[in-house]
């Protein structure tokens, strides 16, 4: 975080629970990745109205209005370009970005590789259940080939976007993947996550109980997650994480794949620097207007 921290946390993941009860179907992995976010809030210490929650459209997307955070659940795709202008309006606010795999890199794909380039200090959390869960089950950009949905009666023909591929190839400093069948270790990533200085991915395997198939469950997850550190992963080298990333789609691995160890200046800092340097040639504010207005 660039941003000024509270003091020490006094704050618990019930601080952080608004009133609101979800609506999501009954065992959804949302749940898990609420709880987990509940949690990451409470560890980082600063109260409600210092954090903004931005999301799309989607059933993940519900997600800002089950936390005290303020919360914009805006249009489909369009999260990171609200969340990116309201960092910059802003830049003392925790700001987090949410949504699903379509919201993200369906519809909302083409704004990923900028809020990566420009890297203000997000952290950006996809739910990827493989599915469109809020339109009732279609292919999503990160359904499997062979996927049967409503859109794919025979079979998707399509190969799925990886999206830690993607977003290590496009330069992102933090990439991490998580699931809800590790609630503690999602939580420590996601604390990570906002921790981190400037724009900070965090993958989801968030099942849809209700559309998703059978391996992509929690008790599936369970069986089958290895977590990176256990593989003797370094995290420090993007070659190493682009390699373990290509194993999306076949492998569940966990935890951090890649934390750039000289994180490069975001977006906001380098805005602050260039308006300190510009602002003694600047003019006066209350002459700003009359400089625009034809005489
Ligand atoms: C511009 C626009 N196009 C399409 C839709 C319809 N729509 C709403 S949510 C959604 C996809 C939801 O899938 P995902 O983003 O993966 O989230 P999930 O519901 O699975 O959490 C679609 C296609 C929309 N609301 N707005
Ligand atoms: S449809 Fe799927 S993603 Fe949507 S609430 Fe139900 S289980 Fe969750």
């Amino acid at each position: 975080m660039d941003t000024a921290t509270s003091s020490a946390s006094t704050f618990a993941s019930k601080d952080f629970k608004s009133d609101l009860k979800p609506i999501w179907c009954p065992g959804c992995g949302d749940f898990g990745v609420l709880q987990a976010i509940y949690r990451a809030l409470a560890a980082i210490g600063r109260p409600p109205h210092e954090i903004a929650f931005i999301s799309g459209i989607g059933c993940s997307s519900r997600i800002p209005g089950y936390t005290t955070a303020y919360g914009f659940n805006s249009v489909h795709g369009r999260a990171l370009p609200i969340a990116q202008g309201l960092k910059l309006a802003r830049p003392e606010l925790l700001v987090l970005a949410a949504g699903g795999d379509g919201d993200g890199f369906s519809i909302g794909g083409g704004h990923v590789p900028h809020a990566i380039r420009r890297n203000d200090d997000l952290t950006y959390i996809v739910m990827d259940n493989q599915t469109y869960g809020l339109t009732k089950g279609q292919l999503s950009p990160t359904s499997h080939r062979g996927s049967r949905t409503v859109t794919s009666a025979h079979g998707s023909l399509e190969n799925p976007v990886n999206p830690l591929m993607y977003v290590l190839a496009y330069g992102a400093s933090f990439v991490a993947q998580g699931t809800p069948a590790d609630i503690p270790g999602l939580t420590a990533i996601i604390e990570e996550a906002i921790r981190f200085p400037g724009f900070a991915f965090v993958n989801v395997q968030s099942p849809c109980v209700t559309y998703g198939e059978e391996d992509q469950q929690i008790k599936h997850h369970k069986a089958v997650m290895k977590k990176l550190e256990s593989v003797g992963h370094d995290a420090t080298s993007r070659i190493q994480a682009l390699d373990k990333a290509q194993t999306y789609g076949q492998e569940l691995l966990t935890g951090v794949f890649f934390r750039d160890p000289n994180p490069p200046p975001t977006l906001g800092a380098l805005v602050r620097e260039r308006h300190e340097a510009l602002m003694p040639k600047a003019a006066p504010r209350e002459r700003i207007l009359d400089m625009f207005v034809q005489h």
